[in-house]
């Protein structure tokens, strides 16, 4: 399937949209340099993704209404960044965007590129697990380069990632998020959004990072565990606006992440998790552990302070307050 891009037909909604009224034809054409039927054209087609244009004679078009569709003018409409997003490939449906970036980083695709699709056949989490990506949901991949980050340093990008979507989604619509340890984005006690990082390296060279990010924003059936912005508001939100808002957080994070360190980011990034204090129960690969959950250490792994006042550091694994069941198993 081939990607869609930018095009002739971006620049009509630019103008369309900075206009309230009608904008002449000939205006439109003229500032494009293509013809009237060029312009048609485009139009037609802008029509059959889903814009309602108004087309009146001797007036010209107007804009009516956008779709709620992910496509590419939408997010970099006023999209403020100067690499992350900048290049766009979107799908209708992909397996799952973390292989089609995949794919692309192999063959030398920008820094900062994003892979976005409406649904995912295949969309996963951590472990293989099913990331459930039905339409109304948001699903990307950023391809990242990153020159100053070592191998070690790679959890604090999903850190940095989950801070990222809070600030992006509090800036559409302020709710009551929080974070969980190590890739969940809560709202309420349920799960909004999650973060997979998948990496290619050598030794200590990272040489790219394909993070992917899932956020049930106007998703309609979920499971009991997990919740979309719609289903707590009753409301639906432009995708497109919260993807924008995210993507502008996250670069300013990174640059500010390359420019500082990580430290900033940890300590965001606690003080929008709620488990502090709170007895949890960690499942570690093939092991349980429980305790408090105490904080973060300086490289983003959980701390855990057991009954015998042991701190033991966790790398990885899936955390549950002590009072609320685990999601039953999937495959
Ligand atoms: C994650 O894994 O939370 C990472 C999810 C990353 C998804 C994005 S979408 C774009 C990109 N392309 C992909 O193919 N993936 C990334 P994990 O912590 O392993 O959580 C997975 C668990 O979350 C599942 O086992 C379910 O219990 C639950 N789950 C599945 N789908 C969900 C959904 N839509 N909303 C909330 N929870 C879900």
């Amino acid at each position: 399937m081939e990607p869609m891009k930018i095009n002739p037909a971006g620049l009509i909604l630019e103008t369309l949209k900075q206009s309230a009224g009608y904008v002449s034809g000939e205006e439109i054409a003229f500032k494009l340099k293509i013809t009237r039927q060029g312009l048609w054209k485009h139009i037609a087609k802008l029509t059959r993704q889903g814009y309602k244009v108004s087309a009146v004679p001797h007036l010209g078009y107007k804009l009516v209404s956008v779709p709620d569709k992910l496509y590419p003018y939408e997010i970099q409409y006023r999209l403020n960044n100067k690499f992350i997003g900048k290049n766009i490939y979107y799908y209708e449906e992909t397996v799952s965007t973390q292989n089609t970036a995949w794919e692309l980083a192999l063959d030398n695709s920008a820094d900062g590129t994003l892979v976005v699709s409406e649904s995912q056949a295949k969309g996963r989490g951590r472990l293989g697990r099913k990331w459930i990506s039905a339409k109304g949901g948001i699903y990307f991949s950023l391809i990242l380069r990153p020159k100053f980050i070592r191998l070690q340093d790679i959890p604090q990008i999903t850190l940095l990632a989950a801070v990222s979507c809070i600030y992006g989604l509090k800036k559409t619509v302020d709710l009551e998020y929080s974070l969980k340890w190590p890739n969940d984005i809560l709202l309420g006690d349920k799960k909004l959004g999650g973060i997979l990082c998948e990496m290619d390296a050598e030794q200590d060279k990272v040489n790219f990072i394909v993070l992917g990010i899932g956020i049930n924003a106007n998703t309609r059936d979920l499971p009991a565990a997990a919740i979309s912005l719609f289903q707590y508001t009753a409301k639906k939100f432009s995708r497109a606006q919260i993807l924008r808002n995210i993507l502008e957080q996250f670069e300013t994070l990174y640059i500010r992440a390359e420019q500082e360190s990580f430290s900033f980011v940890l300590k965001q990034w606690e003080s929008l998790c709620r488990l502090w204090g709170e007895r949890v129960r960690v499942n570690v690969l093939d092991r349980e552990v429980e305790g408090v959950a105490v904080g973060i250490d300086k490289k983003g792994y959980l701390l855990l302070r057991k009954d015998n006042r042991e701190i033991e550091t966790i790398y990885s694994g899936d955390v549950f307050k002590c009072n609320v069941n685990p999601p039953k198993k999937q495959s």
